[in-house]
């Protein structure tokens, strides 16, 4: 008898909303010595860009100091900078990956 369980008592119902999770920016940092074809194809490996996509962002980050390369979730922002800088390391490149949270 569900007219019985009806106590008359509003209860709020929630949206079927998720939560968003904090979003982290990655960055490139700029550098003296790390090749620009090295940085292109960096972009090009980890963040999916083409190539015209990747100078663009590496002339960004050569005139500007530092740019983003993409915004992710903290785990995927922190899978993509580390692969980055084991990548430059693995190449004997200066390049330095970082994220903040945007
Ligand atoms: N400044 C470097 C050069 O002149 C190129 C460079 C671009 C390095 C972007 C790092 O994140 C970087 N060869």
């Amino acid at each position: 008898h569900d007219h019985e369980r009806d106590h008359g008592i509003a209860v709020e119902t929630s949206k079927p909303e998720l939560a968003r999770p904090p979003l982290y920016s990655v960055l490139l940092l700029n550098d003296d010595y790390t090749p620009m074809d090295f940085v292109v194809e960096v972009l090009m490996r980890f963040f999916s860009m083409n190539l015209e996509k990747a100078t663009q962002v590496m002339l960004h980050v050569h005139t500007r100091g530092r740019g983003v390369c993409g915004v992710f979730t903290r785990e995927i922002a922190e899978s993509k900078v580390a692969q980055v800088n084991e990548f430059a390391r693995l190449n004997q490149h200066p390049l330095l990956c970082t994220m903040e949270k945007t």
